[in-house]
């Protein structure tokens, strides 16, 4: 896989060298290309940004530099492998969340091109223009605000990288996955335990240690079940009630989720205190 990234702060993307991403550029597996903005800014001060045209506050980035930047980036793709449609990935607070679903659908493109923005983002027409002629996914990864969109570009290409064939050491690491399609779709992984089996008096819960997968499965599962309705309980109530069996039922009643009339699952109501 391919991927640019244009951005005013070449060396916030320094984390690319790092780890497992590291690793796979240094493995021909993914060929990453940071480029700077302001290459292709042409004043004295190398501007990349104006004030909005409506007033506000903040800056605008000018169009001038992204059209060529993108243009030249696009050119040096031209004739090589990457020659598909690449997908253009525009971090903003305002795109659709990132979801593990988007990670595996970007990780199946052969050239992801990444924009990350400064101040107020990019002048809309450069977005509008390129989607003519590239995939665009404007892009969120949360429900708050940073500064610029170089943080989020390290969130989606660690995600993506991982997904890539031969990055990850051993090929079942994903299955379980939080997210991973499949059985545990949508339940949050439980915890983890190594050796020593006991450490500062605390012990390592003996369902692991017994050898009985059938036990151990299902350990982590209901674990699963009370990590997630704890931390996520948007996620049992959508969940679908035919993934779920007599035990699962019985665990989330005890946890204080009952099935309701529509067949979604919803939380017991509370008693009031008096
Ligand atoms: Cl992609 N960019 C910025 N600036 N803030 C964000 C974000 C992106 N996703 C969540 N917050």
């Amino acid at each position: 896989m391919r991927i640019d990234v244009v951005t005013i702060f070449p060396e916030y993307l320094e984390p690319l060298n790092v780890s497992l991403v590291g690793k796979a550029r240094q493995r021909g597996q993914l060929d990453v290309r940071v480029h700077d903005l302001r290459d292709w800014a042409h004043d004295k001060h190398n501007t990349v940004d104006d004030t909005p045209y409506g007033g506000g506050p903040g800056m605008v980035m000018k169009p001038e530099p992204w059209g060529e930047a993108l243009d030249a980036v696009l050119e040096s793709g031209e004739g090589g492998e990457s020659d598909a449609r690449p997908v253009l990935v525009v971090p903003t607070p305002s795109g659709v969340p990132f979801t593990q679903e988007l990670a595996v659908e970007l990780s199946e493109r052969p050239w992801l091109i990444f924009t990350p923005a400064r101040y107020e983002g990019i002048d809309r027409r450069v977005i509008d223009a390129y989607g003519e002629r590239l995939d665009v996914r404007e892009v969120s990864i949360g429900d708050y605000v940073l500064a610029g969109g170089e943080a989020p570009v390290l969130v989606i290409v660690e995600a993506v990288a991982r997904l890539l064939p031969g990055v990850l050491g051993n090929a079942e690491s994903h299955r379980d996955d939080s997210f991973a399609p499949g059985a545990m779709a949508d339940l949050l992984e439980g915890p983890v335990y190594t050796k020593p089996p006991v450490w500062r008096d605390r012990e390592v819960p003996e369902v692991l240690l017994s050898g009985h997968h059938g036990k151990v499965a299902r350990w982590r599962r209901d674990e699963a079940f009370r990590r997630t309705t704890a931390n996520r309980p948007d996620l049992i109530e959508r969940c679908d009630p035919a993934t779920l069996d007599k035990h699962d039922r019985k665990l989330l009643a005890e946890l204080g989720w009952v099935e309701r009339a529509d067949g979604r699952f919803g939380r017991v109501a509370q008693a009031v205190e008096e």
